[in-house]
């Protein structure tokens, strides 16, 4: 949720970036006002070097700059009482900053990898995803800036049929240590309630289940190529896409704030 006043915090987006979507669930769940600046692909570097960062997402707030998801999550549960993301327990906190790391390096680089993958070829919808949610006059120069957008993507991601294909295979390798973890029943993966592992396992998960309450920008799964969309209902069908798929649906549109004015377990 997004508020306009003038204490907010400038939170640099492409609209696309399921690292981005990771840091705004953060935001709107410790209920931290924000202004989003959205961009398109290498427009956003004219915002993020300003900022002394280099990719999205970056939070600036109250003369400080975060350039990392990770340093947003950390700053917005500090910034709004703490124990909100983070557990105070240190056992627990170091589980779940061991799960989000893992997220971080393991999930979202692959997921991403694969997803662009699928996606470069289609240049006409690519163009329509980098251009949801910009400014107009940055969505004007994307006929121009799409070719070489595309082309910085396969050679940034290194995207090679063998890379590609190992990273489907690193993303179903993280998918089943999280079954592995949800065996037995348990809600959530660290502790008995929702923290920054399990946003972060979701968030950076959506690009391979395209989650209906993500507020990311993303393709309907009808309009991408059949086996992008049969490897997707495969991801589904797992107990970590399951998984994902409830945390989206039940905790993306819940506030934390609600738990501290005790409406909420
Ligand atoms: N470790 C960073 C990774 C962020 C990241 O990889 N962002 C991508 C978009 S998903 C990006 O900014 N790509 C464009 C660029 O590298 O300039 C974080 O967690 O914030």
């Amino acid at each position: 949720m997004a508020h306009g006043d003038t204490a907010s915090a400038i939170f640099i987006t492409i609209p696309l970036s399921h690292y981005c979507e990771k840091a705004r669930w953060a935001l709107d769940r410790v209920a931290l006002p924000y202004r989003e600046e959205p961009h398109i692909p290498l427009l956003h570097r004219l915002s993020t070097t300003r900022n002394e960062g280099g990719t999205v997402p970056v939070l600036v707030h109250e003369g400080r700059r975060f350039i990392d998801s990770t340093d947003i999550l950390v700053h917005a549960d500090a910034a709004c009482g703490g124990d909100l993301l983070y557990p105070r327990d240190a056992a627990l906190r170091s589980e779940v900053d061991a799960l989000e790391e893992q997220f971080d390096t393991q999930l979202g680089p692959h997921a991403r990898r694969w997803a662009y993958a699928q996606l470069l070829s289609q240049a006409k919808l690519l163009r329509s995803l980098w251009s949801r949610g910009v400014p107009w006059h940055e969505a004007l120069l994307l006929p121009a800036i799409t070719p070489l957008a595309r082309r910085l993507v396969r050679t940034g991601y290194r995207i090679t049929p063998e890379g590609v294909q190992r990273s489907l295979e690193r993303v179903w390798g993280v998918f089943r240590q999280v079954d592995e973890r949800l065996r037995g029943g348990r809600q959530f993966l660290a502790g008995e309630r929702f923290t920054a592992a399990d946003l972060t396992f979701a968030a950076l998960a959506a690009p391979v289940l395209f989650p209906a309450e993500c507020r990311a920008v993303a393709p309907a799964l009808q309009d991408v190529p059949a086996a992008m969309r049969e490897e997707v209902l495969r991801l589904r069908d797992t107990d970590a896409g399951r998984f994902a798929l409830r945390l989206f649906a039940q905790e993306r549109g819940r506030s934390s704030a609600a738990r501290t004015q005790g409406s909420e377990p």
